[in-house]
């Protein structure tokens, strides 16, 4: 009996402790200035938290931007490469997905983790990973920019305002305000406020094609089931299963060459 009451004894003195220790842990954080303009001193310290950002400060120092991958620092996230390209409608974009003609040809019909970390190789065809996107499209407001090629080496493009995606707990929801400009058209309507779909997780509001992305070879913000789809597949000109832009070339016709990108709203050409 005496020898349970000082083991509840110590036990009782153990938790008190622990909890205490706990309490000084606990500390609120301040919460950070967000700044859309121009970049806090705190970024400037941490390094450019995208390619619009590396383009500003290699203009700065009178140095020509190329093409290429460089590191960046997204707030509340660890560094990480991306390809930036330099030279499309001023530059400063920031690349979250190639398709095109590569020795090493990407599988990018892929399960909702690889989607979510990101695939393939950023100088070739990659994913940059939904929770990358995520970071980035919430950082600041972002453009969103589509650059087509087809096999007979035309080039066409699609660009959108307002671009962001929610976190994973949200299904990655896509959202944007407005189509902006493009000769490619608007694929990218019905995908609005849809929650991003792999072959393994079913987010579409599609019930006649079942799992969408099975279905039509990709992932994709599916609705039922698209009218766009980048990351279908390659050199596959069956209904729906290539890389498809419909107000271009339609639903039997696999795009050569795909690159998806974001640039801020408020980039200007220096
Ligand atoms: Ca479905």
């Amino acid at each position: 009996m005496l020898f349970k009451f000082i083991i509840l004894f110590v036990t009782v003195n153990l938790l008190v402790e622990f909890g205490n220790a706990n309490n000084l842990r606990i500390r609120p954080r301040r919460p950070r200035p967000h700044t859309t303009t121009e970049d806090s001193d705190e970024d400037k310290k941490r390094g450019p938290i995208d390619c619009a950002a590396i383009y500003r400060d290699q203009e700065r120092e009178d140095l020509d931007s190329t093409n290429g991958v460089y590191e960046i620092y997204p707030r509340d996230i660890t560094s990480f490469e991306v390809f930036c390209d330099m030279e499309n409608d001023g530059g400063g974009w920031t690349l979250i997905q190639r398709r095109g003609e590569f020795r090493h040809q990407e599988d990018f019909y892929r399960d909702w983790n690889e989607y979510k970390n990101g695939f393939g190789n950023i100088t070739r065809e990659f994913w940059l990973g939904n929770d990358k996107i995520y970071t980035l499209t919430n950082q600041d407001k972002y453009d969103l920019r589509f650059d087509l090629e087809d096999y007979e080496g035309l080039k066409r493009f699609a660009v959108y305002s307002g671009f962001r995606i929610g976190d994973e707990s949200t299904g990655y929801q896509m959202t944007y305000d407005a189509f902006l400009k493009g000769d490619a058209g608007d694929s990218l309507s019905s995908h609005k406020d849809m929650k991003f779909t792999t072959k393994d997780r079913d987010n579409d509001l599609s019930t006649q094609y079942g799992n969408c992305a099975q279905t039509y070879k990709g992932a994709w913000w599916y609705k039922d089931c698209h009218l766009s789809n980048p990351n279908g597949e390659r050199k596959n000109n069956k209904l729906g299963e290539g890389l498809d832009w419909y107000s271009w070339h339609g639903y039997y016709y696999s795009l050569n060459k795909i690159e998806i990108k974001i640039r801020p709203s408020n980039f200007k050409k220096l």
